[in-house]
C-alpha cells in the first residue's frame, strides 16, 4: 500500500498529513482505510529508524502525529456500546519496559465499540499489578501489547503466574504488536497472536460466542 498519506506521514507533513485526513473524513471515507494507511507508515518509519535514515526524534514526531490522525478518525469509527450490553470483559496493557500504547489505545475502542468492557491499565505496567487486576477483576481476556522484544519475559512471567495461582485457564490471553509472531505467543504461553486490531477483536467476539453455545448446550 503506497498512498500519499502513507508517504507523507512517512515524511512527517503535518499539516499536510492533518489536512487530508479531515478531507477524506468530510467526503465520508472509510476511517479505518485511513488508519490503515496511516499504520503502514508508522511501519515504513520504523524501517527509516532500524536502518538509520531516522533517529529518536522521527520516532517521537511520526507517534505525536499518528496520536492527532487517531483523535480525527475515532469520533468517526462509531458508537461505543453502553453499559447492560456487555459482551465480556477485558484488561489491556503494555508491560513494564516498554511505552507504546497507540496499537493498544485504538484496540481498545474497537472493544469498546463492539461492546466490551475495556480496563486499559496503561504502559510499563509491572507484572505483578497485571497478576492482581486479573484476580480483582476475572476478566474473560487478557490482552498484552509489546512493540519490544525485552516486553517478551515479563509478559511470560504473568502468564506462569497466573498458572501458578490456578486461574490462567479462566481467561484468554491475546498478544498483539507489531513485532509479536506466532512463536512469541508459544514463548509466552498466551492463546492468541496478531498485528491486527481487528482480527483481536474477531477472536474475542468468537471467544464469546462459543462460550454462550457451550452454556446453551448445558456445558460449563
Ligand atoms: C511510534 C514509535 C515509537 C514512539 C511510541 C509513541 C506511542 N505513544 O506509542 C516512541 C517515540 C515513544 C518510541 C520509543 C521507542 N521505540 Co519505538 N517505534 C515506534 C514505531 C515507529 C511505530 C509503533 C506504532 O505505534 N505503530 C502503529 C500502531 C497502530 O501499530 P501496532 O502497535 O503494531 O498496533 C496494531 C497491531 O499490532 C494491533 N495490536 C497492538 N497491540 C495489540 C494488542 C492486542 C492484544 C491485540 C489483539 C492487537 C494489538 O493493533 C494495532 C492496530 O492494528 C515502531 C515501528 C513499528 N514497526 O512498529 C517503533 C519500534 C516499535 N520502536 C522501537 C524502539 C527500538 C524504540 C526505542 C527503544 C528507541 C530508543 N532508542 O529509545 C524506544 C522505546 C521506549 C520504550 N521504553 O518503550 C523498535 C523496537 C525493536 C524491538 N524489536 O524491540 C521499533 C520496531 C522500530 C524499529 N524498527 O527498530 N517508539
Amino acid at each position: 500500500m503506497s498512498t500519499r498519506l502513507t508517504k507523507n506521514l512517512i515524511e512527517l507533513e503535518r499539516d499536510l498529513v492533518l489536512s487530508e485526513v479531515k478531507e477524506r473524513l468530510n467526503q465520508g471515507d472509510d476511517p479505518m482505510k485511513i488508519f490503515e494507511e496511516g499504520k503502514r507508515g508508522m511501519e515504513l518509519v520504523g524501517e527509516k529508524y532500524k536502518n538509520k535514515e531516522y533517529f529518536l526524534a522521527e520516532l517521537m514526531l511520526s507517534g505525536d502525529l499518528f496520536k492527532e490522525i487517531m483523535e480525527l478518525i475515532e469520533p468517526q469509527l462509531g458508537e461505543i456500546k453502553t453499559e447492560g450490553n456487555v459482551k465480556g470483559k477485558i484488561i489491556l496493557a503494555t508491560i513494564q519496559g516498554d511505552i507504546h500504547d497507540l496499537g493498544k489505545d485504538i484496540l481498545a475502542t474497537l472493544l469498546k465499540m463492539e461492546g466490551f468492557e475495556v480496563y486499559n491499565l496503561g504502559v510499563d505496567v509491572n507484572p505483578d499489578i497485571i497478576v492482581e487486576k486479573v484476580k480483582e477483576i476475572q476478566p474473560d481476556f487478557l490482552g498484552f501489547s509489546s512493540l519490544l522484544t525485552i516486553t517478551f519475559d515479563p509478559m511470560k512471567e504473568v502468564i506462569d503466574k497466573l498458572k501458578e495461582t490456578g486461574i490462567r485457564d479462566k481467561l484468554k490471553i491475546l498478544v498483539g504488536g507489531g513485532i509479536t509472531t506466532p512463536l512469541v505467543k508459544d514463548y509466552i504461553g498466551a492463546d492468541f497472536q496478531t498485528i491486527d486490531a481487528m482480527e483481536g477483536v474477531q477472536y474475542c467476539l468468537e471467544t464469546v460466542k462459543a462460550k454462550v453455545t457451550i452454556k446453551a448446550r448445558g456445558g460449563i
